[in-house]
């Protein structure tokens, strides 16, 4: 069955893994419905976007985040809008699990302390997708 998908990366947290965040996207996007397509766009500057005006974002990202069947996050690049958004997810019972590169990121406390989160530390990219598989399946 198609899951819907809200994907969390970090956008004026820093850009750096916008490629990075573009083909988890495209991978999910072969079996499932990613609500936020825009957070791989690399067209996209950390302050432009589709919609302009930040409580417009604000309403529509949580709006899609109470619909999401699933929440997956990249968490490499620190990003408060990814945090929060993680919080979010979990006060409304909306299951999240989080990726990041254990070779280049120190995950804060707040979410490798919190049971609620799965985590997966990893490696190389290519680890990443087994276990989307797994999660989405
Ligand atoms: C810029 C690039 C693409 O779209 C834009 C316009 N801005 C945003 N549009 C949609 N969602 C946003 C935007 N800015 C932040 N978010 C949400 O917060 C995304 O769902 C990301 O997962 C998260 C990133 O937060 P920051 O703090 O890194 O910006």
């Amino acid at each position: 069955m198609k899951k819907k998908v809200y994907f969390a990366g970090s956008i004026r947290g820093g850009r750096q893994d916008a490629e990075l965040y573009k083909r988890i996207i495209e991978y999910i996007q072969q079996r499932h419905i990613v609500l936020t397509e825009h957070v791989g766009d690399l067209s996209k500057s950390k302050t432009e976007g589709l919609i302009d005006r930040d409580v417009a974002i604000y309403e529509q990202d949580t709006a899609w985040l109470r619909q999401a069947d699933v929440v997956i996050a990249e968490c490499s690049t620190p990003s408060l809008g990814v945090g929060y958004e993680l919080a979010y997810a979990e006060t409304h019972g909306i299951p999240v699990h989080i990726f990041y590169d254990k070779g280049r990121t120190s995950l804060s406390a707040m979410l490798t302390g919190d049971r609620y989160f799965h985590i997966y530390p990893y490696k190389a990219e290519e680890d990443i997708y087994p276990i989307i598989d797994d999660i989405l399946e």
